[in-house]
Parts: C-alpha cells; sequence; structure tokens
C-alpha cells in the first residue's frame, strides 16, 4: 500500500536541536508518522516547550538534554535513548548555529565553534548510532545541509563552511555504510521563516526583499515544508536514495537572479 511506504510505525528517530524551528516540525511530522521520536536540546526551557507542543499535538516524545558537540554527553544521550525508547534507526543531525560576521572581524574560535555544532557534530553523533544501524542493517541518517552547502555570501563564512562540509561527509557517509541498507542524505533549505533568520526577515530588513525577489516561489519557506522530505528521507519511500542533497528552496539554487520586474513579461 502506498501508505506503508510511509509508516515510520516501530521506528526510534532522534532529531537533534529539535525543541524548534524545523527540527521541531520534522519531530512532530516524523511522531504523526508513527515513528518513536527523541528531541535533543541544549536548553531546558526550549526542551519543557517541545514537550508541550507534543502535547497540543496529542503525540509522544522523549526529550534529552545534552551538546552535540561532547562526545561523552552525545554517548549519555544514545545509551539514555537505547534504554528508555529503543535504538536509533533514523538520525537528524538538524542541530545548527549561525554567526553572521564578516571574515576580517571574526574571531577564529567563532569559526571553529560554528564548525564544531554544524559540521563536527553530524559526526559524533552519527560514529556513536551507526554502530547498531550496522548490526540490524538498516538506519535513515539525514544531514541538515544548507543552499549555503552550494553557495557563500558575505559575513556567513563559517556557517557556509560547515554546511559545504556537510555535504561531502554526507556522501562520504554513504560511500561507507550504504553496503549496510544505511540510507544517509541531506536536506538543503533554501530560506526558511524560523528564529535562526528572524533577525533578516523582520522589522524590514533588506535581506527579506532579496530573498523575496530571489526566490521563484515568491515566499520564504515554513519548517512544514522542509519536515515533508525529512520524512520521503526517513521512509521506505526512499530505500535506494543515497548521498543525496535534497534542496527545499523555493527554486532559489535554479535561478540566477533577475532585476524585480524587467522577466515578468
Ligand atoms: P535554529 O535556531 O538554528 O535551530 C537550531 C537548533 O539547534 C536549536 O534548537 C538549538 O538549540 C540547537 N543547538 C544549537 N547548538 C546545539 C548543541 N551544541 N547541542 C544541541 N543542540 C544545539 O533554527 P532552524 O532555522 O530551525 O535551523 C535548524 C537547522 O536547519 C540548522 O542546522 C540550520 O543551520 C539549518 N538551516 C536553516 C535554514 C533556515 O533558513 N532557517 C536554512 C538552511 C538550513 P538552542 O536554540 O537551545 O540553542
Ligand atoms: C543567511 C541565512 C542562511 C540560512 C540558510 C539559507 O544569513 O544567509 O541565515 O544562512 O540560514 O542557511 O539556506
Amino acid at each position: 500500500m502506498m501508505k506503508d511506504l510511509f509508516d515510520l510505525t516501530g521506528k526510534v528517530a532522534l532529531v537533534t536541536g529539535g525543541t524548534h524551528g524545523i527540527g521541531l516540525a520534522i519531530a512532530i511530522v516524523l511522531a504523526r508518522a508513527g515513528a518513536g521520536v527523541c528531541v535533543n536540546d541544549i536548553n531546558d526551557d526550549k526542551l519543557k516547550a517541545c514537550r508541550e507542543a507534543f502535547a497540543r499535538e496529542g503525540l509522544n516524545v522523549f526529550t534529552l538534554k545534552f551538546d552535540v558537540t561532547s562526545q561523552d554527553e552525545v554517548d549519555s544521550g544514545i545509551l539514555l535513548i537505547e534504554r528508555e525508547v529503543g535504538a536509533v534507526s533514523i538520525l537528524v543531525n538538524n542541530a545548527g548555529i549561525i554567526k553572521r560576521i564578516p571574515i576580517l572581524e571574526m574571531e577564529v574560535g567563532d569559526y571553529r565553534q560554528v564548525l564544531d555544532v554544524d559540521l563536527v557534530a553530524p559526526l559524533i553523533v552519527s560514529k556513536r548510532v551507526v554502530p547498531g544501524m550496522i548490526e540490524r542493517r538498516e538506519g535513515k541518517i539525514i544531514n541538515m545541509c544548507s543552499m549555503m552547502s552550494e553557495y557563500g555570501r558575505n559575513t556567513v563564512s563559517a556557517y557556509a563552511s560547515a554546511k559545504g562540509g556537510l555535504k561531502l561527509l554526507t556522501r562520504a557517509m554513504t560511500c561507507e555504510w550504504a553496503k549496510y541498507n544505511i540510507q544517509v542524505n541531506g536536506i538543503g533549505p533554501g530560506y526558511i521563516a524560523t528564529a535562526q533568520t528572524a533577525p533578516i526577515r523582520e522589522n524590514g530588513h533588506p535581506f527579506n526583499d532579496l530573498v523575496m525577489t530571489r526566490t521563484p516561489a515568491g515566499r520564504w519557506g515554513e519548517p512544514e515544508d522542509v519536515a515533508h522530505a525529512a520524512l520521503f528521507l526517513a521512509s521506505k519511500a526512499s530505500n535506494f536514495v543515497n548521498g543525496h542533497i535534497l534542496y527545499v528552496d523555493g527554486g532559489i539554487l535554479a535561478n540566477f537572479g533577475y532585476v524585480k520586474g524587467e522577466n515578468d513579461l
């Protein structure tokens, strides 16, 4: 049956940094599809808000606090999940940070911090979860990349470096783990309306106009737009999709760009 392709009943999913924004939307969609969902964050208040959001949806969630950049905390966190919920069969490496600083003004520590969360942490969490997937000959890993896996822009050098690296880490993981029936893919959101982009979207910020004109769909994406792509990559429907970065961007990467009005013929 077609619906069975997207049925996640019996699966355990971990969404890192999933207490709000894109991660929360993904966590809720995976729970609606039947998965036992675990959400991690580093902020107690946001973990509490996540539990409340799930309760409003009539869904269950297991929340836990650990820093994805800490191997010890990741190991303890995964052990707790394995004990309380079950072995992780769907991992969404969603946790991420961004620092918008011109290169010459950026401290090297800022650069390293972004790479630690956005690039090294997906390796740390995947290394902890994959042995079980290999043993069971089944698993799904979804790395949260970005359109910045393809493009740079001023002030986001650390973020673009990390997300570009995460695209190739996704492909390297694929080369090592696909033979164990583990599908490793990425999602590359375009500009999505979340807390992370609020500073460049709200209060009449000029970047909002740029996004609206550069995005052929003519709108900011919503977290749910990304969550539906995650459901596909988490489900049996994508069992022969490997090393692919699925861009959910309203067409912005397809668009060289135009001056507003000239092409609207
Ligand atoms: P976000 O605020 O960037 O969400 C990131 C989440 O990661 C937050 O919940 C944050 O927790 C958590 N986090 C940060 N550092 C962590 C750590 N060391 N350990 C555990 N969790 C940590 O909002 P978002 O826009 O939903 O972004 C989600 C993902 O999509 C990120 O990877 C982002 O780079 C990516 N993305 C976003 C867009 C967009 O336009 N919004 C586009 C492309 C890609 P706290 O809030 O408690 O710090
Ligand atoms: C920015 C934005 C982007 C988004 C996203 C775009 O400052 O340009 O924050 O980096 O977060 O990655 O896909």
